[in-house]
């Protein structure tokens, strides 16, 4: 139990099922082939029951970096059996037009956005990212990269600074111990940290700083020939030497928001003028008594992060809506197989 610790186990938030077989580990690499999983010792390959794969109502429940599972030892295979609760997961909606969910980590308390100050700098994504993480119930920090190489780096830092009021904010050179050591004190041991962020932003640089002398020994993260080359192609989660574990990921190509999404946390300052309003369902368009329309007229709401608002609301209620629908699907299939199952017991 003690091993576990070092990558992350807390028994009062992942309490250990009664009568449980198998050994309890943590997933710390998924590959479209299998996974890597860790007994607070050493790594294992291992696959999944296909059951867990498969047999799951939403895509985000199958077994993902950062879940604590029981493993079996099945002939010459590591056999994942059973997965254990989360306490918490972040999650996007997938790729594509389909309406199913991505787990990206499980069992996180941190989420660290990573910006590049180069051409990777956007306000607007900042906000999206913000948002994504409002549904998680996940603390979010923000860490500005490359302030090395920016000579208006302060003057961005505030630009984020206002965007993103009562967050964390981090300035660094990725590359340096020094520059990223009040990022390091944060990460604070037992706990676990997910970095997310454009390909090329400096997540697996990070990484290679926070991991100090051991950066080399765990070859699971590699220096960049570049930027935006999407350097990193799987997920990985590294134990650092503070005792903190950091999950190093792949940079996102896009950032679909679920439905579950909170966006008047991620723009409270919006929210808060949008209650002044006169009336309560105001859009903010001709309304009179519109306290939003005001404060864009006199410049105290900026018209580019309002438009981002009105976006990403609406992205945020059309997931829901597919959202409802699925769970509508979930619960008429429940409802199918309890039909069916006092059916076979009529019979007998
Ligand atoms: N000067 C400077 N270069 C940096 C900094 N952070 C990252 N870089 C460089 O930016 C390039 C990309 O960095 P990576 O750490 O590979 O980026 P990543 O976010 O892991 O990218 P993917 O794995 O593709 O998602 C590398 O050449 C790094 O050396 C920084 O703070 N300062
Ligand atoms: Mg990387
Ligand atoms: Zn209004």
């Amino acid at each position: 139990m003690n091993l576990l610790a070092n990558i992350g186990l807390n028994a009062e938030r992942t309490p250990i099922p009664e009568g449980a077989t198998g050994a309890l580990m943590r997933i710390v690499e998924q590959h479209r082939s299998g996974y890597v999983v860790h007994d607070g010792l050493k790594t294992y390959t291992a696959k999944a029951l296909p059951k867990l794969r498969h047999q799951v109502s939403d895509a985000s429940e199958r077994p993902c970096v950062g879940d604590w599972c029981l493993v079996v030892e099945r002939g010459c295979e590591f056999m994942i059996e059973r997965m254990l609760p989360r306490f918490s997961t972040l999650v996007r909606g997938a790729a594509g037009e389909t309406q199913t969910r991505q787990a990206l980590a499980a069992n996180i308390d941190h989420v660290l956005i990573v910006t590049g100050l180069d051409r990777d700098f956007n306000v607007r994504r900042i906000e999206r990212y913000l948002t994504l993480v409002s549904g998680s119930g996940v603390r979010p920090t923000l860490v500005l990269t490359k302030a090395d190489k920016n000579t208006d780096a302060e003057s961005l830092r505030a630009e984020v600074a206002a965007i993103a009021p009562g967050v964390t904010l981090h300035l660094v050179n990725a590359k340096s111990t020094e520059s990223c050591a009040l990022l390091a004190v944060q990460l604070r041991p037992g706990e676990t940290a997910v970095l997310v962020g454009s390909s090329g932003a400096g997540k697996s640089t990070l990484t290679n700083t926070l991991l100090g002398e051991f950066a080399q020994a765990t070859g699971s993260v590699r220096e960049a020939d570049g930027r935006g080359r999407h350097t990193t192609v799987s997920r990985a989660l590294l134990p650092l030497p503070g005792g903190a574990c950091l999950i190093d990921t792949p940079g996102l190509r896009e950032i679909k928001l679920t439905g579950e999404e909170d966006v008047a946390d991620s723009f409270d300052d919006v929210a808060a003028l949008a209650a002044t309003c006169r009336f309560r369902d105001c859009r903010h368009e001709r309304e009179p008594g519109c306290a939003v329309r005001a404060a864009l007229e006199d410049g105290q709401l900026d018209a580019a992060r309002f438009a981002n608002f009105q976006k990403l609301s609406a992205e945020v209620a059309r997931a829901g809506e597919g959202a409802l629908e699925r769970k509508a699907r979930k619960s008429y299939a429940a409802e199918m197989s309890r039909a069916m199952r006092d059916v076979t017991r009529r019979k007998r």
